[in-house]
């Protein structure tokens, strides 16, 4: 590794202790950039990489609310403001029960890249709270939401930082959010995105990460000359994500045997019914157990990891960070695995992800594949300036001419620096290499 990425590494490490995803996301980063700085060491003169890596402002707050029995908790509250290069901090909130500094710090780190890659005017960020809405009633949500925004609020705004969904936080949780935010500060702005479509939201935004990913798969699966007719997917998860990536792979011809959420799997034969995911998770919020209630031939299995064990062509991790470990690679590889492409954050761990590649899975990473969620914000984000609405065929074919020109920008990065092939290394080059340049532009700040 290049001597200046590794002592910054290495420091980075020892001065935020405890926080092994932030550890594990930089360390990704950073190696693939190491080619980079081999290349350019004027970067090393402006300390960039000290300024990278260190976010330009963390807010950590107590968020305390009462529940439907007059019982009080306290939550945690964090927004990391990463970096706002190249535009306004722009990102998700996570509402797990699992969240701390070190995730919203990963998430946000990766956020600068990705964003970066969309090719749009917006910087990285990220928030959350270790509150889960789930079993939660909501009245509940709702007190936790406007207390939650009763800090955020002034550290947020349309030119400043505009947070999103993310994991528990969906369309009932950002319009909580959003009236908060316009009763504190009586502002009706682009302050969040994801918002309902009849108060400002954009059509297409529910649909896009998953829609995004599928795109990005497509072109990525031309270079093989492969598509999704006929092929059998795996999608773990039964979220936001999960549930559009289905939509579309189905659409494209592909047949998606197996979905998941956290206590479990569910295994159809028939291809997995969206109709009735649907109704269990985005009507019902139940458990994903009930799909063998509504199709007795299903299989349900307790318990996540198992659903890498099931033969697929393409494997779609749209849950969460760290679902396939080197094991569960090893596995699908062994099964035949054309093609892996990541919904979720970094949801394959660092050995897995190198074992994909070694191995010829087509391998397209989270920071490029998962990009059309918050580029399709970005657009919202420019209807809201503008006070128009796009129909859904504009979003969409925007949406889709964005996740084509990620991929080719990171097949030409990787190509660039004599790796073909690699998407890992071009999404993080590709995405670096704008961020960089307009930090230096802009000065020791
Ligand atoms: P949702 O809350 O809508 O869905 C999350 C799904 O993943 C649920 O099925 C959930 O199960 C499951 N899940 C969550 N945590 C775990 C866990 N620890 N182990 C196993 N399963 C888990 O979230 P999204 O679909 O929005 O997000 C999914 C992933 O995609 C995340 O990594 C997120 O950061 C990423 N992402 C989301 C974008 C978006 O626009 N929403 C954009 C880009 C990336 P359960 O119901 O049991 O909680
Ligand atoms: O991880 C992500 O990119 C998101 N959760 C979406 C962020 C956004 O601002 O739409």
């Amino acid at each position: 590794m290049n001597a200046y990425v590794e002592r910054v590494l290495a420091d980075l490490i020892k001065r935020n202790p405890n926080e092994p995803e932030f550890h594990q996301a930089a360390t990704e980063i950073l190696k693939s950039l190491s080619i980079v700085f081999d290349k350019h060491p004027e970067y090393e003169e402006k300390g960039l990489l000290e300024m990278l890596v260190e976010p330009e402002r963390i807010i950590m707050f107590r968020v305390p609310w009462q529940d439907d029995n007059g019982k009080i908790h306290v939550n945690k509250g964090y927004r990391v403001q990463f970096n706002s290069a190249i535009g306004p901090y722009k990102g998700g909130i996570r509402f797990r029960d699992t969240v701390n500094l070190s995730v919203i710090k990963f998430l946000g780190f990766e956020q600068i890249f990705k964003n970066s890659l969309t090719g749009l005017p917006i910087g990285g960020g990220k928030g959350g709270s270790d509150f889960d809405p789930k079993g939660k009633s909501d009245s509940e949500v709702m007190r936790f939401c406007q207390s939650f925004m009763s800090e955020l609020y002034r550290h947020i705004g349309a030119d400043t930082d505009v947070p999103a969904g993310d994991i528990g936080v969906g369309g009932r949780e950002i319009g909580y959010l959003f009236g908060y935010y316009k009763k504190l500060v009586n502002e009706h702005t682009g302050v969040l995105t994801g918002r309902g479509l009849t108060y400002g939201g954009s059509l297409v935004r529910t649909q896009a990460t998953g829609y995004g990913l599928i795109y990005l798969m497509e072109e990525m699966l031309k270079e093989k000359n492969l598509d999704f007719a006929g092929k059998i997917c795996v999608i773990s998860g039964s979220g936001n994500v999960a549930i559009y990536a289905h939509e579309k792979a189905t659409q494209l011809g592909a047949k998606v045997v197996a979905m998941s959420d956290s206590n479990g799997y569910v295994y159809d034969a028939d291809g997995i019914d969206l109709d009735v995911i649907k109704t269990i998770k985005e009507v019902k919020r139940e458990r994903i157990s009930t799909y063998i209630n509504y199709k007795p031939n299903a299989k349900y299995v307790e318990g996540c990891k198992g659903i890498w064990n099931i033969k697929c062509d393409y494997a779609l991790p749209c849950a969460t960070q760290n679902e396939i470990d080197l094991e569960s690679a090893k596995i699908l590889v062994a099964n035949g695995v054309l093609a892996v492409g990541e919904g979720a954050n970094m949801p394959c761990s660092i050995d897995a992800a190198e074992y994909f590649q070694k191995s010829g899975v087509l391998f397209a990473p989270a920071k490029a594949a998962n990009a059309g969620g918050v580029a399709c914000s970005a657009l919202e984000m420019a209807q809201s300036s503008m006070r128009t609405y796009w129909s859904f065929e504009e979003v969409d074919s925007r949406l889709k001419h964005i996740m084509v020109n990620i991929f080719h920008n990171i097949k030409d990065a990787a190509m660039r620096y004599g790796l073909d092939g690699d998407y890992i290394a071009g999404a993080n080059i590709a995405g670096f290499e704008k961020v960089a340049s307009s930090m230096i532009i802009q000065g020791v700040c």
